[in-house]
């Protein structure tokens, strides 16, 4: 890490790297510009659902410390048809994430479309599980950044804060 960085200041940098297609839409999408090439995404016309009950992708992050928590996604919304997804945290509440919209990658931090943006999530020290679900087809997510940091903002690939103390399935 920098040495501008404190070191009370944790980062975990997720990515899916690959993912099967299921009933309510998860796909992988090939992106040269994507971390390790792809993303993870329901294309438009395979699903659109108001309840959050399809899984895209599942992240296992092991927390260092007990902290109030932002997670960061970078991600792509192609149209305002095509940008929110669910996003819950263990068994916590699925917030409607409305992601701004663009279509190259970039950074934006979990919210509750009608209140906090960012929201944040208080999480013990220990082993966590992040879920992001299908609501709009067409949002796209590459990887995902969790940090006790609220005044960071990733760029670029996020990768300068990468911490090896994660894993993930999806
Ligand atoms: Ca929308
Ligand atoms: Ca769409």
């Amino acid at each position: 890490m920098p040495s501008t960085v404190s070191s009370s200041k944790i980062f975990l940098v997720c990515f899916a790297v690959s993912a099967t297609c299921v009933s309510g839409g998860r796909f992988i999408g090939q992106d040269k510009n994507a971390f390790d090439g792809a993303y993870i995404y329901a294309p438009n016309g395979t699903c659109n659902q108001d309840s959050s009950s399809s899984v895209m992708a599942t992240y296992q992050v092991k927390v260092l410390k007990e902290g109030i928590y932002v997670l960061w996604g970078r991600v792509q919304a192609p149209d305002y048809a095509g940008d929110s997804f669910f996003v819950q945290i263990d068994d916590g509440f699925n917030y409607l994430w409305e992601i701004k919209v663009g279509k190259s990658w970039h950074w934006d931090a979990a919210n509750d479309r009608n209140g906090s943006d960012p929201v944040t999530f208080a999480l013990d020290k220990g082993k966590h599980t992040i879920k992001v679900k299908v609501r709009e087809d067409g949002a796209k997510i590459d990887k995902i950044l969790l940090t006790n940091d609220l005044d960071f903002v990733p760029s670029s690939m996020g990768e300068t804060f990468e911490n090896n103390n994660y894993s993930q399935s999806h």
